[in-house]
């Protein structure tokens, strides 16, 4: 077997382990055991689920050409079967090669890098906006366009009713429609804080005096999105999870019924304001 029809063997099992991973289905939280990414949800999630996979199988084979290039220059070049070493010290092509062949690779490797990257920067196309807050150590969502906000606090271990999930669930989650594109203005009110919730792909930092910009593709479906803060925040930093609710439209709008009723927010919204002004 020669070492093209080796690397090649080596790719396609490589292959087989991605797609295996990629396949597997794992809800919108983390899982016992859980090797490998939470199911993608939406097009952002699924674009970077799919830049991992590819980028697991490169440096794979990088890897495993990396090791069987120092086995067989062990094996080949040991002292008892070379006992006269060569004095090259200067190959072209070669030299040539190992200049050529990694900037080829990190091309392939930025091209999809920079277009994902200018995907999630382009909040333009977003339906609605949530703005959202990160204190110490629980979250606050405003819906600034509805003139709701409210804080989201982890439900106790001792309180956690059926189906909640120990650290992950919350008294009230971000409650969003399904099949929505969203805006989230993430900001702080006092230390850094993270926004994150992995199977939405969505991580950005909340930094109070700043607002950060991400969106979210919400796929269709009502599901639960789990996600925690992932910026060292303080002793209660891993008591204060996140969870975004997708529901369908006629119960979204049932929500943002009794939403304004029990959590109207005491700032204008933005919407009556801009009325107002004219
Ligand atoms: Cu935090």
């Amino acid at each position: 077997m020669n070492l093209r029809s080796l690397l090649s063997a080596a790719m396609s099992v490589m292959m087989a382990f991605g797609l295996l991973f990629a396949s597997t289905a794992f809800a919108a939280e983390p899982q016992p055991w859980q090797l490998g990414l939470q199911d993608p949800a939406g097009s952002i999630a699924e674009k970077a689920t799919s830049l991992h996979n590819m980028l697991l199988i490169i440096i794979t084979a990088i890897s495993l050409f990396v090791l069987a290039l120092l086995v067989y220059v062990c094996v080949r070049f040991r002292r008892s079967a070379n006992p006269n070493p060569s004095k090259t010290s200067h190959n072209t092509v070669i030299e040539i090669l190992w200049t050529v062949v990694p900037v080829l690779i990190l091309v392939v490797i930025a091209v999809p890098s920079f277009q994902l990257l200018y995907y999630m920067d382009k909040t333009k196309d977003t339906e609605m906006v949530i703005k959202v807050t990160g204190n110490q150590w629980y979250w606050n969502y405003e819906y600034p366009d509805e003139g709701v906000s409210f804080d989201s606090y982890l439900v106790d271990e001792e309180d956690l009713g059926e189906n909640e999930i120990r650290l992950l669930s919350v008294d009230n989650p971000m409650v969003v429609p399904a099949g929505t594109r969203i805006k989230l203005l993430v900001t702080g009110n006092d230390v850094m804080h993270s926004f994150f919730v992995p199977s939405l792909a969505v991580q950005i930092y909340s930094i109070a005096g700043r607002i950060n910009e991400a969106w979210i593709d919400v796929p269709e479906g009502t599901k639960k999105y789990y996600g925690q803060c992932n910026q060292i925040c303080g002793v209660n930093h891993a008591y204060m999870p996140i969870v975004v609710q997708a529901l369908n439209e006629a119960d979204y709008a049932e929500w943002l019924l009794n939403a304004k009723e029990e959590f109207a927010s005491a700032e204008v919204p933005s919407m009556t304001l801009m009325a107002s002004a004219n």
